[in-house]
């Protein structure tokens, strides 16, 4: 399965399109919907998010409600586009004929933006011609795209959630057991939190960035369960499950870092407090039969999922637009200046959640059907069912 995405942030549509999806899958427009809603919650986002209402139109893919095996496009239209047609419009205008005309040029470049290194990169006058992109707008069509990936995970028995850990530096306390469904209980936070404590401070730290035209970055955990042991594999380096996790993940704008389990504080402990112990446990296939007294290594081993719930730590940097922005250099004049402070949002860490869960339900349906293969639905179940049985016969 491989997907694509097209779109400039305050261009007419962002879309993605899907490939390698079998035939058979039940999928409503309600279902990406609903993903897209969730991927525009959150406290301390812009007032963009008030313009947007995110709804997508299944363009290929689909008949009466079900996927046909062909690819699937996904469109989702950007509202705020009447109000850019003139600086977005694809054709020429006679505003653009002199340097000066163009109006929303964007030449004081953003430190930690895409900005300069784009438009040096792709020689460009006007840093828009690599905003546009660069804009975590595009993360829309990604999270279109997750949820049909998701989708097919759901049919599997796989589940995907997420929840904020850190904030602006405020740390939630962790649950002794995550709940059944994370997503049920992180989704009524609008923050994205699981200690009701934390979500508190995570606001005032909020309202404490926006008063001083600051943005703040944080953690997210993703959490997978139902996975079957076997997904990935040791034998070469491109089809680690991990380095296929990590690389998705880490290329979420904004996204810094990527722990699986326990992730940089394994490193300082001895490998008795590291690796998790094995155990019988009958009757769990997907498992292979065994369990994890632990689970440290959260669900990965030798670049193969184990069967344990897949834990993910994923660290975002702050937003770079500040609104009281940082020095840089203006690339029309060449002179120092203070960097452009477009309108945006003071955090977008309970968002990022939802797309790494997008992200990781991609690699996952991938993995899913590289192991399982099948053209349609029935198929692969049949194929997953197949390698479920004789694992179960291995440790008995
Ligand atoms: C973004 C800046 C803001 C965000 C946008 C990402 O948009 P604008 O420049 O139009 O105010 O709201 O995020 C989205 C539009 C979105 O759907 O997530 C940026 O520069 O990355």
């Amino acid at each position: 399965m491989r997907f694509t995405t097209a779109g400039e942030s305050h261009g007419p549509a962002v879309l993605a399109i899907v490939e390698g999806v079998p035939a058979g899958l039940p999928l409503l427009a309600s279902h990406i919907d609903a993903e897209l809603a969730r991927r525009q919650q959150g406290y301390g986002r812009g007032r963009r998010m008030a313009i947007e209402q995110d709804h997508v139109e299944l363009l290929s893919g689909l008949r009466a409600g079900e996927t046909l095996g062909s690819p699937i496009t996904l469109l989702v239209r950007n509202r705020d586009w009447v109000n850019w047609e003139a600086v977005m419009d694809p054709a020429p205008r006679p505003e653009d004929e002199t340097p000066e005309g163009r109006r929303r040029q964007l030449t004081r470049v953003r430190p930690g933006h895409a900005d300069l290194t784009g438009l040096l990169k792709y020689d460009r006058a006007d840093a828009r011609d690599i905003l546009e992109r660069a804009s975590a707008r595009e993360t829309t069509a990604r999270v279109a795209a997750g949820a049909v990936a998701r989708r097919l995970l759901a049919e599997l028995g796989v589940t995907i959630g997420s929840h904020v850990v850190r904030l602006g530096g405020v740390a939630a306390e962790s649950p002794e057991t995550l709940p059944d469904d994370v997503n049920a209980a992180a989704d009524t936070s609008d923050v994205r939190c699981l200690d009701p404590v934390a979500a508190a401070a995570m606001h005032a730290a909020i309202d404490a960035a926006k008063a001083e035209g600051d943005t703040l970055g944080g953690v997210v955990e993703v959490v997978v369960c139902g996975l079957p042991v076997g997904l990935g594999s040791h034998v070469s380096w491109d089809r680690k499950l991990d380095g296929r996790l990590a690389q998705a993940i880490c290329s979420i704008p904004a996204v810094k870092g990527v722990a699986m389990g326990d992730g940089f504080a394994a490193a300082d402990r001895r490998g008795s407090a590291v690796h998790d112990e094995i155990v019988p446990h009958p009757g769990d296939a997907r498992r292979g039969n065994v369990a994890r007294r632990t689970n440290r290594a959260g669900g990965l081993e030798g670049g193969m999922s184990t069967g344990e719930p897949l834990l993910l730590r994923v660290a975002m940097k702050p937003i770079s637009t500040l609104m009281r922005p940082l020095g840089t250099v203006d690339v029309a004049t060449g002179q120092t200046a203070a960097a452009a402070a477009e309108r945006s949002d003071v955090t977008a860490v309970p968002a990022m959640g939802v797309i790494a869960e997008a992200m990781t339900a991609l690699v996952l349906a991938d993995a899913m059907l590289e192991k399982f293969g099948g053209d349609s639905l029935g198929e692969l179940r049949r194929n997953l069912d197949g390698y479920l049985a004789r694992v179960a016969d291995r440790v008995r």
